[in-house]
């Protein structure tokens, strides 16, 4: 009885998370089917939209070099559930900001959420002794579900942090800090964020050349995404953690859209987890937004379809490849499969594909959505070679039954059958 009544209780006070019991309080919010997106990494999904981005921006932060290495290291594979202390106190971002609110957050308790940001793990990457990096993963935020918001998206944040050497490689002269701060008793000076141009600790020289460097990356980055002639603009913002700060807009489908946040890093952040004698800069950017508007995504739900009428329109192209999304059907989907095997005059590799979904489209039409090779194989004894094809039906306008389905699937056997001399399995 006792052990029936403390599992009981158990069961009322504890949370599971990604496999991990957690305290539940007053301020658990995090629900099943929020907990059910975690580890779906879409940002690392083969030819998912979100993983051709993330691979382009890589490929481009590869391209900065230090003595023939990559300067920027990559992290996509974070634990998403993390401290308020790492997603709030080590960014400076104060008790009563609004960012922490109940309302804004999925909070596991009072100590723990699921990152509202990937800059939440900008301290701990730094603390461990890392100047230069990637953090790309899928942050959560309470939000309503419209074609731009879904409470789960992904970020792409960066870290770049300069030695006066590497700052000013051609002026010994020049310094990163003002006099009247000391790197060695960084405690002693009041940081003030009053300058609009930038940090009191910070030189304006060492500001302005920060500045300048972190946006050409940028803008080098958005037109590697969209082309040179992409039209930009840079608006002023703040973020508690970064100071001066910027937005990075681009004039897309004739209107501004706000694309990511940036700026140079609050001097106490880098005091607090090193490299203390450096100056950094910063920024995070929203993965879908950039995939919606490069492929002409027109709904952020589609990101989380499973159906291969969406995935399959990503598939196989270069990287760089020019991708336009035809939307699908919302209709559902019908897959039958067809297998046979093949006369003696033809094995598994001269079968002709092409003139195969060459009459599955002539005998099904428009509903006739996709085709795919499923299996092959030989058979060990008697040495006669099989296939296996998926055919997904759908029709654009209505819903397809199974019967239905079932009739075309049939006629398409029977002409297979004879146009190839298959046998139907
Ligand atoms: C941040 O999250 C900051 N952590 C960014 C940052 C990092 C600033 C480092 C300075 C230094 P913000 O909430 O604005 O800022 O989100 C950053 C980007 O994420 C936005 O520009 C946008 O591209 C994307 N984003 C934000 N909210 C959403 C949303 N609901 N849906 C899709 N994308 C979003
Ligand atoms: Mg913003």
């Amino acid at each position: 009885l006792l052990n029936r009544y403390s599992t009981a209780a158990k069961a009322l006070t504890t949370v599971n998370v990604n496999g991990k019991a957690f305290e539940a309080d007053d301020y658990t919010n995090i629900t099943p089917k929020i907990a059910s997106y975690l580890n779906s990494n879409l940002h690392l999904k083969k030819n998912h939209p979100l993983s051709l981005v993330r691979q382009r921006i890589v490929n481009y932060f590869y391209t900065f070099r230090y003595a023939g290495n990559p300067e920027f290291s990559v992290y996509d594979n974070l634990n998403p559930v993390v401290s308020t202390k790492q997603n709030f106190d080590d960014l400076l971002i104060s008790l009563d900001h609004v960012s922490r609110a109940k309302s804004d957050c999925y909070y596991i308790n009072r100590g723990m959420l699921l990152r509202a940001h990937m800059t939440a793990h900008q301290s701990e990457l730094l603390r461990s002794g890392l100047n230069n990096f990637l953090m790309i993963g899928d942050v959560y935020r309470r939000d309503e579900i419209d074609s731009t918001h879904f409470p789960v998206f992904h970020q792409v944040d960066a870290v770049r942090s300069l030695h006066k050497e590497r700052l000013f490689p051609n002026q010994p002269d020049l310094e990163i800090f003002e006099p009247q701060y000391d790197t060695k008793n960084p405690f002693t000076f009041k940081n003030t964020i009053s300058d609009p141009m930038k940090q009191s600790c910070h030189t304006l020289e060492a500001t302005k050349v920060m500045e300048t460097q972190l946006k050409n990356h940028l803008i080098g980055m958005v037109k590697t995404l969209f082309g040179k002639d992409i039209k930009h603009r840079w608006v002023d913002a703040y973020f508690p953690f970064t100071h001066p700060s910027w937005e990075l807009e681009i004039f897309y489908e004739n209107k501004w859209m706000e694309v990511l946040g940036c700026g140079i890093v609050r001097n106490e952040i880098l005091v607090n987890a090193g490299p203390s004698n450096t100056i950094a800069y910063a920024f995070g950017l929203g993965l879908e937004r950039l995939a919606m508007a490069l492929y002409k995504i027109p709904d952020i739900r589609l990101m989380w379809s499973n159906d291969s009428g969406f995935l399959t329109q990503f598939e196989n192209k270069d990287l760089d490849a020019k991708i336009t999304y035809k939307p699908v059907s919302s209709y559902p989907q019908c897959t039958n499969d067809l297998s046979f095997w093949l006369p003696e005059n033809l094995s598994i590799d001269t079968f002709m594909n092409n003139d195969f979904y060459e009459l599955v489209r002539g005998i099904g039409g428009d509903i006739v959505e996709q085709v795919k090779l499923k299996d092959k194989f030989v058979h060990p004894k008697t040495k006669k070679h099989s296939l296996c094809y998926s055919i997904v039906y759908r029709h654009l306008e209505r819903t397809l039954t199974q019967e239905e389905v079932n009739r075309i699937h049939k006629d398409i056997e029977v002409a297979v059958a004879t146009a190839f001399n298959v046998v139907i399995r």
